[in-house]
């Protein structure tokens, strides 16, 4: 197989990974590795995305509901340090923790040798195929790895092959602990492994030529963990010795890894001796060929070329290319390739059947992870999905779909414990089980109700895009009681009805007596929410004609909903009352969610908020912030659709320059998978957007991106589109609608109307 040395699909490293950061991810949705690629000792750290420290529990607040009243009584006062004090206590989880994601373990090739000198060394991933391939010469002969991980057969894959028969001499090691702290070949170790299986209950050879590993990731009623290798050798000999395959003289072998866990299969130790017996079966040619047809299937639906100005080449190696582009900016391929590489890593971290992408994807190596690399709901989950749909991955958006209806009923268990209401409620994170209570004792964001009011809106973009009615029909009841749940939980505040307690994730105000605070009433964000949600409610219900009395107490509501309020410096103001903020610069930008992701600001329907949304984004750009990968990634979207293509594009760059790795994965720091899915929707977003009724064709395209071309957008209202542009103008689109319909094209600052039949094709 060959791989490509395009310099937009391919990242790659003339040396091995001399630590996370530079190690290459490939995964299949749920079972995924970070591949070092070292000559003598080859590592590759797993990850599967059920493997997860805890399980079920109940941790609903017992005393919210007595002391809610007078939470609220107290802010509704002023008295907002004696509420914080008091909510603490009152409305933390109990415990404030939910469970925390954690490694699969490591996987090791450790080959003989000492410490001779290889050269011409590449280790390349190629985004295009999902393949990762190491090649170096060692004493005159070339050796080559190739490994990916396959989605229909649930199995890494890993290929050794050298130019000379007989030239692999190595032996295998699974383990779950500390990475080995030595990469220097074994035979020159006197120490080898500190803590190198410190989380480990057995490992085994259970055959001639498998071995399977189990853990207990911890916690009452633990996930058990089975993780499993069979190894194939051409030529050579195969030995098991205590718990390692010994491999001689080898002219070629092949490794299947697959693992399991008890979150999805009472037998977990048999479904991987089965997954790794049928990849056997299949073999090495057969399962690549299998794999790359499944990848490319959704890989292949978008392309993207930017020209204009100098092209990058792929022959540097990528963090020189990255170190070029932060001085020069030119490298518009490393633009494609970042654009891309988001899709690559949403095809490879969510996939029907697996769980959401968590805060890293599905990569991480940390057994106590920063925010226990959890699901996010303030911004940083919903950011992960931001890129599904208008990237054409709109499969790949199901798994978050999945864990909405997982967290309904234990939503409905919390908003009815803690806070008598009817309807579900999120607050801002939940694990693998669905939990729903707040997480953290952190005034500035634990105590958030609007989780699952925020998570509903990708069932209402899912339908915006996909024009599924069946699918709309089957989570329309989530929709409605997400919206159940505020319903109930608004209390009244003059002429408006206002959340409380609530805050503006995770931003701070001074009180008059120079304090901070956070928790308020009426967030600007939770009514932008509320208006977004509760519209989509009402929409959905004419679509799928269930107009009744639910929709009119929604109208209702509406009506005592405060609107966006411009503040006295022009910013669109972030809570109910004009606040002075502790931070003006804060990486949260919740005033904007109506701006993006949500569709109530926009430059040509309201543009007064349009240029207050303005002057908020560059007093956070101004006062030094957005300096989060995530952060950064969500200004882009706003810009974007600000229409302001240049701005939006020096944003990426930042991106780049500040906060994005060596193997071009996202930083927080440390690394944090939003920041690449944001930068992917936020580059599709300056190039397409859309309402469902209308389109905008390169809204916001930057002056440097003079021609190019993108195929493969998907728009709402169920279209597909190609957009060609030479000089910075539109030369071509091509529109294909997936049903009949009737649409506003405003090209350039230039609207028509177009008609479509079912399945027809316009170009324009
Ligand atoms: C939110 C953010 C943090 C971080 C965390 C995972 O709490 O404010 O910056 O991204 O999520």
């Amino acid at each position: 197989m060959n791989i490509s040395c395009n310099p937009n699909s391919t990242i790659w490293f003339d040396e091995p990974a001399n630590n996370w950061n530079e190690a290459l991810p490939i995964g299949n949705g749920k079972l995924g590795a970070m591949v070092y690629g070292d000559p003598y000792t080859e590592y590759l750290q797993l990850n599967e995305d059920s493997v997860w420290y805890g399980g079920p529990q109940n941790r609903n607040n017992p005393s919210a509901k007595k002391y809610l009243p007078k939470i609220r009584e107290l802010i509704l006062s002023g008295k907002i340090k004696e509420a914080e004090e008091l909510s603490v206590f009152a409305l933390s989880g109990t415990p404030e923790e939910q469970g925390h994601y954690e490694p699969l373990g490591n996987f090791y090739l450790l080959f003989e040798g000492e410490d001779e000198e290889y050269t011409n060394y590449s280790r390349i991933l190629d985004i295009s195929k999902g393949v990762v391939q190491t090649s170096f010469e060692l004493n005159g002969i070339t050796y080559k790895r190739q490994m990916f991980a396959s989605f229909p057969a649930d199995v890494i894959a890993v290929r050794l092959t050298a130019d000379k028969p007989g030239a692999l001499s190595f032996h295998t090691a699974l383990a779950r602990g500390h990475a080995t702290w030595d990469f220097s070949p074994y035979q020159t170790q006197m120490f080898r492994h500190p803590d190198y299986n410190a989380y480990v209950d057995s490992i085994k050879n259970v055959a001639d030529d498998i071995t399977v590993m189990s853990a207990t990731c911890g916690g009452k009623g633990a996930i058990e963990v089975s993780c499993g290798i069979k190894l194939v050798a051409k030529g050579g000999s195969v030995e098991p010795i205590g718990n390692n395959l010994i491999v001689k003289n080898a002219d070629e072998v092949t490794i299947y890894l697959a693992a399991d866990t008890t979150y999805r299969k009472d037998a977990p130790e048999e479904s991987v001796l089965s997954k790794l017996e049928s990849a056997f079966a299949k073999g090495w040619d057969a399962l690549l060929e299998e794999h790359i047809a499944d990848f490319q299937a959704l890989f292949q639906r978008v392309d993207i070329t930017l020209c204009g100005s100098p092209c990058g080449s792929a022959l540097e190696p990528t963090p020189e290319r990255v170190r070029a582009f932060r001085e020069n900016g030119k490298d518009l391929n490393l633009i494609e390739l970042l654009f891309q590489y988001g899709r690559y890593l949403l095809i490879s971290s969510s996939r029907p059947g697996s769980l959401p992408a968590n805060l890293q994807g599905i990569w991480n190596d940390d057994y106590t992870p920063l925010w226990g690399s959890k699901f996010v709901f303030n911004v940083n989950t919903q950011m992960n999905y931001w890129l599904a749909e208008n990237c054409n991955l709109s499969e790949c958006h199901i798994p978050l779909l999945e864990l909405i209806e997982k967290m309904r009923e234990n939503g409905r268990k919390t908003a009815e414990e803690m806070y008598g209401c009817r309807g579900f409620v999120a607050h801002h994170t939940s694990d693998i089980w669905g939990d729903t209570a707040p997480q953290d004792m952190c005034l500035s964001a634990t105590y958030w109700v609007m989780g699952a009011a925020w998570l509903c809106l990708h069932i209402w973009e899912h339908y915006l895009y996909t024009q599924d009615k069946s699918f709309l029909e089957e989570h329309y009841d989530t929709m409605c009681e997400a919206a159940t749940f505020l319903q109930d939980y608004l209390v009244e505040d003059g002429d408006y009805l206002v959340t409380c307690p609530t805050l503006s994730p995770e931003n701070e105000y001074l009180l008059p007596s120079g304090e901070s605070a956070a928790l308020c009433k009426g967030a600007s964000i939770d009514n932008q929410i509320i208006r977004e949600l509760f519209n989509a409610c009402i929409a959905a219900a004419s679509i799928l004609n269930k107009n009744d009395d639910f929709t009119a107490g929604l109208q209702d509501t509406l009506k005592k909903i405060a609107p966006i309020q411009v503040g006295k410096r022009g910013q669109i103001m972030e809570w109910a009352e004009e606040q002075e903020e502790v931070d003006l610069g804060h990486r949260h930008i919740s005033p904007l969610f109506g701006l993006y992701p949500g569709t109530q600001i926009t430059p040509k329907d309201t543009p007064e908020l349009a240029k207050a949304a303005e002057v908020t984004v560059s007093e956070r750009l101004d006062y030094g912030r957005a300096h989060t990968g995530w952060s950064r990634a969500w200004i882009v979207n706003l810009l974007a659709r600000l229409e302001k293509g240049d701005e939006a594009y020096e944003n990426i760059k930042s991106l780049v320059r500040v906060s994005t790795l060596p193997n071009l994965l996202s930083s927080y720091p440390p690394f944090q998978i939003d920041g690449n899915f944001g930068c992917t929707a936020g580059i599709a977003e300056m190039l397409l957007q859309s309402t469902g009724d209308s389109l905008t064709l390169l809204p916001a395209l930057p002056k440097t991106w003079e021609n190019g071309k993108v195929t493969g957008l998907r728009a709402k209202g169920g279209f597909e589109v190609d957009i060609e542009w030479k000089a910075g103008k539109l030369s071509e689109a091509k529109i294909t609608a997936s049903q009949p319909s009737t649409v506003c094209i405003t090209i350039q600052g230039e609207d028509r109307e177009l008609t479509f039949e079912k399945g027809e094709t316009k170009t324009i």
